[in-house]
This record gives structure tokens, sequence and C-alpha cells, in this order.
């Protein structure tokens, strides 16, 4: 029982010692509806720097989704100009649209979601903190 624990001890503090993306978790969806738009944010990849990101962004409004929509995100850091970073979303239907993208440093960012459809912008921003 004491080895087992120790063993798994010293795995962790390898991990950790290594600074790989072993432990790197993908992180929970989230979303906010702006006038009755619903922008979801789905990470596909364990959130990590310098690591292809896919992330999938359902747009819907009152319950319906949209798959007409222009879909971009943007992402920066709030405490420094990390230039500009705004991947396009591809629609796949059913609402979705999948971006690529990158953090390229560990912190505090913020991904906005923008969604432009009928004449009208939405945009749903999200705090993000990438491991350093
Ligand atoms: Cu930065």
């Amino acid at each position: 029982m004491l080895k087992r624990l120790l063993i798994c001890l010293l795995l962790l503090t390898s991990l950790v010692a290594c600074g790989g993306n072993d432990g790197a978790q993908v992180p929970a969806p989230v979303e906010k509806t702006v006038d009755g738009v619903t922008l979801k944010l789905t990470a596909e990849s364990p959130l990590s720097q310098n690591t292809d990101q896919t992330w999938v962004i359902n747009v819907s409004q009152n319950g319906q989704p949209v798959d007409n929509a222009d879909v971009y995100l943007d992402i920066d850091m709030p405490s420094m100009p990390m230039g500009q970073n705004k991947p396009l979303a591809k629609g796949e239907g059913n609402g979705n649209y999948r971006a690529q993208g990158i953090y390229t440093m560990g912190g505090a960012w913020s991904v906005s979601v923008f969604a432009e459809f009928a004449g009208k912008e939405y945009q749903a921003t999200f705090d993000v903190n990438v491991p350093e």
C-alpha cells in the first residue's frame, strides 16, 4: 500500500519535473447566452502552451442550431498584447463550428467567441488559465 503510494508520488513528481503535457486536462465546456443566442465553447485538446488546440463552437438561437454564421475566435492575454490570434471556425452542421489555434505562452488568456449572422454580431468572452 505504502509502496504503491510512493510510486504514484514519484510518477507525479517526474511529470512535473519534465514539464510534459501528460498531466494536461481538457477543459470543461463553457457557454454564454447573449440576446437569445447561446455560444458554447468546447475545447478538444489538453490545455497546454505552444500545443495545437482544437475547439468546437456551438451556436444556437432559442435552442435551434444556427448554421449560417461567420464564426471566429479572438485569443489574447488581458495583461499584455500577444499579437493578432484570430482563428476562423469552419461550419460542420448542427450549429457546430471547428477552429484551431495555439496559446503561445502560459498564463491568463481570454478567448472571445464571435458569431455573426442575420446582420448581427454576438460575442462571448471566457477566461482561460494556461499552465506554465
Ligand atoms: Cu503573454
